[in-house]
């Protein structure tokens, strides 16, 4: 069978990774990439048999430039590890890379519950996806699901190591005219007793928006 490395980032989500891990699909190997959490994660992740590698330096795309470089199949899945997103998808996204069909498969996120996706956090995010949409990429989300092959978005050069990373990826994506595919996911609540980081609130959304900003300039 061939296997998929996934890589969570993670920064404190003890409380959500029994789930998340449970739900990965056979195949599919968790790569948990801490950045400094304080609630026993990397611990936790390892009892549940994941590999954990340590990233330094903080940021969503520290962790993930890391995971992605020290994955060893050849497709790789990157995924929130907070509970928002289920594993179980992971195939739906594989799909369409492993079949040569698309570069890049990424999660277009569906509300399964109220009040999962601020308001603040999906207006900024509509009108980024608007913007990769005049740049030919036919999104609707700067979403934190994907699959690719590890080599590809080595070759990319994504710099950006804080929020900005998705965003900047999809750039770099769309100025290659790589071949991206969107598929719907459901989003929902993070797990209970865990901390959002980014979009829960107004500052955190405002951070996540400064550095996409970057990006952009
Ligand atoms: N390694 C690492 N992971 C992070 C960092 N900030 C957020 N994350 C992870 O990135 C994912 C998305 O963050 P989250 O707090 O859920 O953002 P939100 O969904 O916008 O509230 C989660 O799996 C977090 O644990 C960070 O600085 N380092
Ligand atoms: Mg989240």
């Amino acid at each position: 069978m061939e296997r998929f490395d996934v890589v969570l980032p993670c920064l404190d989500e003890a409380g959500a990774l029994p789930a998340v891990l449970g739900a990965l699909p056979p195949g599919f190997r968790p790569l948990v990439v801490d950045n400094g959490s304080t609630d026993g994660t990397p611990e936790i992740a390892r009892r549940l048999g994941a590999r954990v590698v340590s990233e330094p330096r903080r940021g969503y795309g520290a962790a993930v430039h890391t995971g992605i470089e020290q994955a060893d199949t050849d497709i790789v899945c990157v995924i929130d590890a907070d509970g928002s997103l289920d594993p179980a998808e992971l195939p739906r996204l594989v799909e369409p890379v492993l079949a040569g069909r698309a570069d890049l498969a990424v999660g277009r996120r569906v509300p399964t519950a109220r009040g999962c996706w601020p308001w603040h956090a999906r207006a900024g995010n509509a009108l980024l996806a608007g913007l990769l949409r005049r740049r030919g990429l036919p999104v609707h989300d700067i979403g934190p699901v994907r699959a690719f092959r590890r080599a590809d978005v080595l070759a990319l050069g994504v710099t950006d190591r804080a929020f900005g990373y998705p965003l900047e990826l999809l750039l770099r994506a769309a100025e290659r005219s790589w071949r991206v595919v969107e598929l719907d996911v459901g989003y929902g609540p993070r797990a209970k007793g865990t901390r959002s980081k980014v979009s829960g609130s107004v500052r955190g959304t405002l951070r996540a928006v400064n550095d996409m900003a970057a990006v952009l300039r």
